[in-house]
Parts: C-alpha cells; structure tokens; sequence
C-alpha cells in the first residue's frame, strides 16, 4: 500500500467507522454513503480527494476494508464502527479457536467483565494467532488470548464473520478465555510457527 493510498484510508476509515459527522455527511442504517458526498464534505473541509484517489485506496487497502456498491457510486467499511450500522451479516458457526490481541494492561479489566466491545460495534477476533499479535501489537507488547468459541457457540453466544474476515462478537465472558498467551513483540514467522 503506497503512503498516499494510506493516508486515503485512514481518512476513510474516520469518516465511514466512527465521525461522518466530521465532514459533515451522515451514513445510512446500513453504513454506506454516496462517494460523491464524502468529495463534496471532505472539500468543504479542506482536504481536497477525488473519485481515482478513493477507488485506488479501496482496492489497495491491506486488510480490504471497504466495500464499494455494485453500480461503484457508494462505499462502505466493512466493520469496525463505533456506532450500530445494520451489516446485514448473518450468525455462522465459529471456528473451535478464536483469538483476540490485546496488552497486558487491560488483563485485570478484563479477568473482571471478559472482552468487551467498548466503544466499537463488536468484539473483534480473529481465526489465527499472527492477526492477534498484530492487532495487540497496534498498543505494546502484545497479548493474544484464546477464545473458547466452539463452547460459547453452543451455548448459544452469536458470530459473525466480516466480509474482510474478522470474527465479531457482542461479548466473550472471561470463563471462556481458555489460555492467556504472552508474546515478544518482535517475533518473527519462525517463532510463530514454533
Ligand atoms: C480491549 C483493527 C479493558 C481490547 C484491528 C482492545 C482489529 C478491554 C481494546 C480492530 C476489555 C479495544 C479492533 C476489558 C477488551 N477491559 N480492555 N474488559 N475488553 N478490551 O481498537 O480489538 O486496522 O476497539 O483488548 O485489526 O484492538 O482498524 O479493538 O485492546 O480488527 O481495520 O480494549 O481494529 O482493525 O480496542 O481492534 P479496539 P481491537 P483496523
């Protein structure tokens, strides 16, 4: 991703997950907005962006963040609002193990109320070990706990998987945090696999 293609992104993600408001714009119930209307509020907010500028962002972003309609005049972040938006994603059966980064320094916190979403829509967890070093990495050394999601899906807890692959849950009670695991911030490959 180049750094120009970063930095559209980033922007995209402020708007479309958390501040439309920011630019002046509102999204619908279901998250999406015109692009032309993010152009015209992102202008009369100084910051000058085109059409190409957003397509290239979409279609390079790392982690395939946004979606974009079907006739391409709308787009999307695919997850991670901050306020509800209907994703239209439906309950699927989780894999056995899921895992969540985090830091240590939320461990007490969250022994006592289990993950919770905070200010996001959901709780986000991923199918492998080296998303969650990364997503912990994002706040220190980080801290991947695994979840026990065969056993919250059978009794009766909800996921959902992202179209860009993130696992999402409303909450996951410590009780079904199987093994706390400690990691160096600097691992390589190798030391995963390992
Ligand atoms: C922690 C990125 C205290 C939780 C990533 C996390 C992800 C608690 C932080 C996506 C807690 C919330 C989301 C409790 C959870 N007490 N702290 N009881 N329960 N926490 O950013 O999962 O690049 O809202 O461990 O890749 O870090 O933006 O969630 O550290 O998929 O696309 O509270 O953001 O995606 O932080 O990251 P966040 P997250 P993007």
């Amino acid at each position: 991703m180049k750094s120009d293609s970063i930095r559209i992104s980033k922007f995209l993600s402020y708007i479309l997950r958390h501040r439309p408001d920011a630019i002046g714009i509102s999204l619908d119930n279901e998250g999406w907005v015109n692009i032309k209307d993010i152009i015209k509020g992102a202008r009369k907010h100084g910051k000058q962006i085109n059409k190409e500028d957003i397509f290239v962002a979409v279609a390079e972003n790392d982690k395939q963040r946004f979606s974009l309609s079907d006739d391409n005049l709308r787009i999307r972040a695919r997850q991670g609002h901050s306020f509800s938006v209907n994703l239209g994603l439906k309950s699927v059966e989780p894999p056995k193990i899921l895992y969540h980064g985090t830091v240590w320094r939320f461990v007490n916190s969250i022994a006592l109320k289990g993950l919770i979403k905070g200010k996001r829509q959901y709780v986000h967890l991923s199918s492998n070990i080296k998303t969650a070093i990364k997503v912990g990495g994002r706040r220190g050394k980080p801290l991947v706990l695994e979840v026990d999601s065969e056993t919250m899906y059978k009794d009766g807890y909800l996921f959902y998987l992202s179209e860009n692959k993130v696992w999402l849950t409303d909450n996951v009670p410590f009780a079904y945090i199987l093994v706390l695991m400690f990691l160096k911030k600097d691992l390589t490959e190798k030391d995963i696999k390992e």
